[in-house]
């Protein structure tokens, strides 16, 4: 998959009066280089209409897509790809049905998750909660940035820190080791979108630098 900094998932709870694809939109001219559809609440027939919206946005800026949950949707739509969460599909079965051209990413909170999620062939890992979030409802206890710095040395496919991350607090989670960054509610609700996405690829950019990795 092509690389990123920034990561950004939908939250509408986080915007109510604004579009869904306006919000988007600002997140990928202030950077975000991933769009992910997650709805945990709509019928399937609105959840498609949303993966076909956002599935031409993302094309006209060159962005990749992923769905989160639906893997027919994500085929029906031809998306990038798909997350996964510790109760769905095993990556396994889920390569059977969208093959190798599709990103396969998968949600990890422990070590021994993320192993295996590499070992199964998953295209990058999710890691977090790393703080205390309510943007997820099932309940898991913050992974704190101890497991960053584990998945970071132990963990050789793309993984991006995730849960609770925002500009006041996402200098420590690179510092731990992250150099990808995915965020809901910092980004989406923010009352500039377009800028808090900027802030985040500056910050991220410069945490490369410093660490001497090819900042692309
Ligand atoms: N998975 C782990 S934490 C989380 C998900 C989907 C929510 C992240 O949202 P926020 O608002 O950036 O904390
Ligand atoms: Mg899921």
């Amino acid at each position: 998959m092509k690389d990123f900094n920034l990561y950004v998932i939908t939250g509408e709870e986080f915007h109510p009066g604004r579009k869904l694809l306006d919000v988007m939109e600002e997140s990928i001219l202030g950077g975000a280089e991933i769009i992910q559809l997650r709805d945990k609440k709509s019928s399937k027939r609105v959840i498609l209409e949303k993966a076909k919206m956002l599935r031409e946005l993302t094309k006209k800026h060159d962005v990749t897509f992923i769905v989160n949950d639906h893997i027919d949707i994500a085929l029906a739509v031809d998306a990038d790809g798909i997350h996964l969460g510790q109760d769905d599909l095993p990556i396994s079965e889920a390569r059977k049905i969208v093959g190798f051209d599709k990103i396969i990413g998968i949600s990890t909170h422990k070590l021994e998750e993320a192993r295996q999620a590499q070992q199964d062939g998953a295209d990058y890992i999710g890691a977090g909660p790393v703080y205390a979030t309510n943007s997820k409802s099932d309940v898991v206890d913050p992974v704190t940035t101890s497991y960053i710095q584990e998945v970071a040395s132990e963990i050789s496919i793309p993984f991006v820190a995730i849960g609770g991350i925002k500009l006041h607090n996402v200098d420590e989670v690179l510092a731990a080791g992250a150099s990808r960054i995915c965020v809901i509610s910092e980004v989406v609700g923010s009352s500039n979108v377009r800028g808090t996405s900027d802030s985040f690829i500056k910050r991220i950019k410069k945490s490369k630098e410093v660490n001497h990795e090819a900042a692309y």
